[in-house]
């Protein structure tokens, strides 16, 4: 092994996180990920991921599943991401994703895949007719983190079970193969806008996947466009309460103060005390020109960016290079590990 390979195969406190590029990058991507994946490359090795390879677990389109791709590898640039000090790729491109996946897949258990909330949300009544590929989409995610030994998963929410299957397949496949070569990696749990919510429906969470576009801002969304979806989100028609508790039960309002407060950077009690006794009219006015003045600037970005394919395809090219020689030393293990002949 090199120097270089061994000390990226070592490094301390290295995080993991990506996207599925299934469609258009929005607001719940913002503030859930890319926000937090900024901040996080002053403290620690960072390595982030288009995960195309989950985005199959639906039907994507392949010509739009490589647009989406570039879109994504543009959103996590534009919202900050920098390439030069963090590992941006597409996992493709780093065969020991799928590798790793097969051996996990011989570690984990049936039991435990069968309790994964996701998929159950995911699949719906519609159990068999989804992809075998959805149902083992944990074990891929266990993959994706463990390939690197990271250390550190900033998580939503939504995927905090799937950590803890990871931590159980770590686990177990240091156990029955005597071995200490994976880490127990922890959650980075983020602050406010850990979880948005449709603009249309707020005990839904927002999604690339909802069919409405009305239901989710999009980073790629002009100005009008994000004006007009906010104007149109469903409320209600009470006034703004003193305090963030007394929304208790109005799933959209709570929403939108939530919105307002994790892109400001201030808590929702104070977002209350700011607009108490307003109604939604004005609110969704301020809100509108928050939202603006924080997207405009990435959406100029991503637009710029997306303007030259050719840049993107390198730093993805980059990123899969300098990932791959973290990988390689970690998959070797694995591999002796379990009794693979190479
Ligand atoms: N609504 C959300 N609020 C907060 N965080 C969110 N994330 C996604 N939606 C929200 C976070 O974004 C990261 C990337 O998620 P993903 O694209 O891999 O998958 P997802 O969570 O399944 O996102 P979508 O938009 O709902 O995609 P589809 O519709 O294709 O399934 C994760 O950190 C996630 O928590």
């Amino acid at each position: 092994m090199s120097d270089t390979a061994s000390t990226l195969a070592t490094v301390k406190n290295r995080v993991f996180s990506g996207a599925q590029p299934s469609g258009n990058m929005h607001l719940g991507n913002y503030l859930g990920a890319f926000r937090n994946w900024v901040r996080l490359q002053d403290t620690y090795e960072c390595i982030y991921c288009v995960v195309d390879m989950h985005a199959i677990t639906v039907w994507q389109d392949p010509a739009e599943l490589t647009a989406q791709t570039r879109e994504a590898a543009a959103a996590y640039i534009a919202a900050g991401v920098d390439p030069k000090n963090s590992i941006l790729f597409n996992q493709s491109r780093v065969p020991g994703h799928a590798e790793l996946s097969w051996i996990f897949n011989c570690v984990s258990r049936l039991g435990w895949l069968n309790r994964m909330t996701q998929f159950k949300d995911k699949a719906g009544k519609n159990r068999e007719k989804v992809s075998t590929g959805l149902y083992i989409y944990p074990n891929l995610m266990a993959a994706d983190i463990l390939l690197y030994k990271a250390t550190h998963v900033p998580v939503g929410e939504d995927q905090k079970q799937h950590l803890e299957l990871t931590r159980d397949i770590a686990q177990k496949f240091n156990h029955d193969f005597g071995v200490e070569l994976f880490p127990l990696t922890e959650p980075i749990i983020m602050g406010e806008g850990a979880r948005v919510m449709s603009l249309r429906d707020g005990t839904k969470k927002m999604s690339k996947s909802d069919p409405s576009d009305a239901s989710r801002i999009n980073l790629n969304d002009d100005t009008d466009t994000l004006a007009r979806k906010i104007r149109k989100a469903k409320t209600d028609a009470e006034l703004l309460p003193a305090k963030a508790d007394m929304l208790e039960g109005r799933a959209e309002a709570q929403n939108l103060v939530g919105i307002y407060a994790a892109l400001t950077d201030i808590s929702r009690d104070q977002v209350c005390a700011d607009f108490e006794g307003k109604g939604f009219g004005d609110f969704k006015k301020a809100l509108t020109d928050v939202v603006v003045s924080k997207l405009a600037p990435i959406t100029e970005e991503m637009k710029r960016l997306q303007a030259d394919p050719s840049y993107i395809d390198s730093v993805l090219k980059d990123g899969g290079e300098r990932a791959q020689m973290i990988a390689a030393p970690i998959l070797a293990d694995v591999k002796k590990a379990v009794g693979f002949l190479s």
